[in-house]
């Protein structure tokens, strides 16, 4: 098996050019994405060894993705094409300079995912499980999918890591929290963000959250307390800051390109805080392209980042 292992839907994904939004557009740009299949394609070209798999249509789309997917180098032997239903879509304009995300995904063929899906030996032969929160938010059989993944992972004693990945357009807050709150219990790594953390405990109060939070047996990563990001390993908070992108152009996938620079340093067995360096200079570089996983960058890059030298441009 791969060191890494996640999965998860990834969707075709439509763009409107940034001056019109999709009533008034005549082309779209295509381009694919998927909060795993971002973070797997970000640890690939990082150098980690990553597999990723999830159901797809046996259509235009589905291979379109499978096939760019397994061209980052990452694994996707145990990826599905199904003939019974559709690769699921997802539309994004930007109106009055503000993102809209626009979902067409209800029975995708991803929304289908069983835990006969799973290929156990495959999850309990990695180092890494990560998993996210848009998966369970898909359906009940996902939902199933994915705790019987993650039960696998930990029977194996194979790391696990969690990030939330909020997303209302797909369940509510009641909903994602009772789920969130039993990943958060079962994982090693939880790395969720504090704009999440708010609505999951309806509460402004980052102490309180803190408190709650060293109760687990994770290691937090609380992305964007202010400009920092705090680890907190059983009650010891260290806070990183962020690493400043030169130039924002799409912040889609940020949190992903994040992970993937995360879960690489502690693949290559750097501390959590060092992880989040790398985790921070990887998700400044995927913000400065159009496109959820585009921009993520390669481990020399991210290395002369961590080294501080500068851009060479002769
Ligand atoms: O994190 C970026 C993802 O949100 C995007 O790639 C699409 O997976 C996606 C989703 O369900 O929103």
């Amino acid at each position: 098996s791969p060191d890494l292992i996640t999965f998860g839907e990834t969707m075709a994904l439509f763009m409107s050019p940034e001056y019109r939004g999709l009533e008034a557009a005549a082309q779209l740009e295509q381009s694919f994405g998927g909060a795993e299949s971002n973070v797997a394609i970000g640890a690939a070209r990082l150098g980690s060894s990553v597999g990723w798999f999830g159901a797809l249509g046996d259509d235009p789309f589905g291979r379109m993705i499978l096939k760019r997917i397994r061209g980052e180098g990452v694994d996707v032997s145990r990826a599905k094409l199904s003939n019974d239903s559709s690769t699921g879509l997802m539309f994004r304009e930007t109106v009055a300079g503000k993102l809209a995300v626009h979902y067409y995904r209800k029975h995708s063929a991803a929304s289908r995912m069983t835990p006969a899906d799973l290929d156990l030996d495959y999850i309990r032969g990695c180092k890494l499980l990560h998993v996210t929160g848009i998966t369970p938010a898909l359906s009940d059989s996902c939902r199933e999918t994915v705790f019987a993944a993650v039960a696998a992972a930990k029977e194996a004693g194979v790391m696990v890591s969690f990030d939330p990945n909020l997303r209302l357009k797909l369940w509510t807050i009641e909903e994602a929290r009772e789920v969130v709150f039993q990943l958060a219990e079962q994982a090693d790594y939880f790395l969720p963000g504090w704009d999440e953390l708010r609505l999951l405990y309806e509460t402004d109060d980052f102490d309180a959250v803190k408190e709650k939070l060293a109760k687990l047996n994770a290691v937090s990563i609380i992305k964007g307390v202010g400009d920092t990001t705090v680890v907190l390993d059983q009650g010891e908070a260290a806070s990183v800051p962020f690493y400043k992108a030169d130039q924002v152009i799409d912040t889609v996938g940020a949190g992903d390109g994040f992970c993937a620079g995360f879960l690489t340093g502690l693949l290559q067995g750097k501390s959590a805080v060092e992880a989040v360096r790398i985790g921070s200079i990887n998700g400044s570089l995927v913000v400065q392209m159009r496109g959820d996983w585009e921009a993520l960058p390669d481990w020399q890059t991210v290395e002369r980042r961590l080294q501080g030298d500068g851009w060479v441009e002769r």
